[in-house]
């Protein structure tokens, strides 16, 4: 095929994956306040909140892309895995997340395919949402996340 060929058995960018979506991009910062000085005050994204998920570990920043989010993870303490993550790699894109409709039935099709999972069963991330990260051995060297956000 050459470059200017497109597979045609893959959906184009505008065409519509029910049930997925980019749901955000997240950073690991060693200082919230000061990263926000550049993502929302130098860039104009606008800030949503911020939580701590004592389970993950972190505090969180919430900015609107518009069409999606940027999460900013400031580690709770260096011996969370956000901390030793910064304390090996130093500040910088984490992971990236997928939201999902039925977080429980794309972990059963994952590991039917044999699919090198983090974690098997859904725990609770920001927003208490279900959350489960896929190994980046599995998807190419990024840690993905899938998140069904809280039936509301
Ligand atoms: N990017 C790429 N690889 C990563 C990674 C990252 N950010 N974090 C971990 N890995 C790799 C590790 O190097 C390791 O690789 P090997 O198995 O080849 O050694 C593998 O992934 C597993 O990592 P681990 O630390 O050994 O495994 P744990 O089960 O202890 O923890 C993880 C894995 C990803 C859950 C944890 O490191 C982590 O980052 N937790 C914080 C998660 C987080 O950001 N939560 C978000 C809360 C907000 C929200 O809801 O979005």
């Amino acid at each position: 095929m050459s470059s200017t060929e497109k597979d045609t058995a893959v959906a184009s960018h505008d065409e519509s994956c029910p049930g997925k979506r980019l749901d955000h991009v997240a950073i690991a910062v060693e200082n919230l306040e000061e990263a926000l000085k550049f993502y929302r005050d130098g860039l104009g994204l606008t800030f949503l909140e911020t939580e701590v998920v004592e389970e993950q570990g972190v505090r969180v920043a919430k900015l609107s892309t518009g069409n999606t989010h940027i999460e900013l993870l400031e580690p709770l303490s260096p011996d969370t895995p956000v901390g030793k993550f910064i304390a090996k790699n130093g500040p910088g894109l984490h992971h990236i997340c997928l939201g999902v409709e039925n977080i429980v039935d794309n972990l059963a099709l994952l590991k039917e395919q044999k699919t090198k999972l983090i974690n098997e069963e859904p725990k609770i991330g920001a927003g208490g949402a279900q959350i489960a990260f896929v190994h980046p051995k599995a998807t190419g060297g990024v840690l993905l996340e899938l998140s069904q956000p809280r039936a509301r």
